[in-house]
């Protein structure tokens, strides 16, 4: 114990001893040891033949065997316990708009994370709790004239959990499909394609994220550099022209060739699609994840059934 504490912290995204993920979750190291000889937990070896593995890998363990993190710092992982009480929605989304609005930032970004390791979705997540904390946050803007403070604040510190997130999640494999985008054309707001970015991520894709405002002549640039796979746009707010949007769409579409554009967000609804391009509204985190892993596609203009199930392959084509 004492001898662990001494150890320092593992970089995210780096590599872990079994003795130390043994530890972390409270198992002996031969458990642990026995499991990755079974092919449960994927380990490399060092030059001098020891085990060693990847933070990704043991949070995808623990996620997966639904394990407890008995001492998170071990992985380099500021978590604290959700608790099973807060697995309900309600209760975690009280507890986030409660640290969000007091500047309680690293209660916020554990709460997140903890959630993660513990097995919640990154569609859960994002389009439950983080999505209404916000909201909650937004409401306030309406009673606290430092509302926009407030919101400015509690933006940056979901976008460092969100970071932190995104260090949890396994690097995409050789060949991955790449998936870019950021929000249109006038549009400030970050967090949602922060959300997108991971949720694509997690899907295997290579992701590039261009960030907020980003002009259509940029976007084509990007596609013209990375070849994706699937395009994505959020509209948090309706464009000034939904006309120009339309239209910059279609440019987007036809860039992409046999790539999808995805647009989404609370604007999305007012841009129309163009018709017989592979271009497509989705409405939530959820369904990207559920879009960019292969699950059947809605016909551009339709809705797609809430949680329809994966086809199996990436990609996310019609
Ligand atoms: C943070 C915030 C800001 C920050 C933004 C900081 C930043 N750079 O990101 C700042 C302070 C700049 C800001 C400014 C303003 N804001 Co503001 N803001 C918010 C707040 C609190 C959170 C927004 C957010 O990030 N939400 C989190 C995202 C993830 O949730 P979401 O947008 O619902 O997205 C979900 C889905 O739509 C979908 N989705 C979204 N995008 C995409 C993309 C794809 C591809 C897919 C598949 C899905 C998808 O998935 C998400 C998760 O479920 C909201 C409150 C709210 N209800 O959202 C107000 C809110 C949006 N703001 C509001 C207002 C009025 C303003 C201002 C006009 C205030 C002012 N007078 O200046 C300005 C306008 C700014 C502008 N130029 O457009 C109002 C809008 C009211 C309305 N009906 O339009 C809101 C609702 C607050 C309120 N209750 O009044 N804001």
């Amino acid at each position: 114990m004492a001898q662990e504490k001494r150890l320092k912290r593992p970089r995210a995204g780096g590599l872990i001893s079994p003795k130390r993920l043994a530890a972390a979750i409270g198992v002996s190291e031969s458990s642990l040891k026995r499991w990755s000889d079974e092919g449960l937990l994927q380990a490399q070896r060092t030059v001098g033949g020891h085990r060693r593995i990847e933070v990704a890998e043991a949070v995808r363990f623990v996620r997966e065997r639904g394990l407890s993190l008995v001492r998170p710092e071990l992985l380099g992982l500021t978590a604290m316990s959700a608790g099973s009480a807060a697995t309900r929605e309600g209760e975690v989304t009280e507890r986030l708009f409660g640290a969000l609005a007091s500047d309680r930032a690293a209660e916020a970004r554990s709460l997140v994370v903890s959630l993660y390791v513990e097995g919640a979705t990154l569609g859960w997540l994002f389009d439950g709790p983080v999505r209404a904390a916000l909201a909650r946050v937004g409401e306030l803007w309406e009673h606290d004239e430092a509302g926009i403070f407030l919101e400015h604040r509690a933006t940056e510190t979901c976008l460092q959990a969100l970071a932190e997130l995104r260090q949890l999640l396994p690097s995409p494999g050789a060949g991955a499909p790449v998936a870019v985008g950021g929000g249109g054309s006038g549009d400030v707001y970050r967090v949602p394609s922060a959300m997108a970015a991971l949720v694509l991520a997690e899907a295997g894709y290579e992701v590039r994220n261009l960030g907020p405002d980003t002009p259509v002549e940029a976007v084509l640039a990007a596609i013209r550099h990375y070849h994706p796979r699937l395009v994505w746009q959020s509209f948090s707010v309706v464009p000034r022209s939904t006309r120009d949007a339309a239209a910059g769409l279609v440019r987007l579409a036809e860039a992409a060739g046999s790539g999808s554009v995805v647009i989404g967000g609370r604007g999305s609804h007012a841009v129309p699609l163009p018709p017989r391009l592979p271009v497509h509204r989705v409405d939530s985190m959820a369904e990207l994840s559920a879009f960019a892993r292969g699950a059947a596609v809605p016909a551009a203009g339709t809705r797609q059934p809430a949680g329809a199930e994966p086809a199996g392959a990436a990609g996310g084509q019609a």
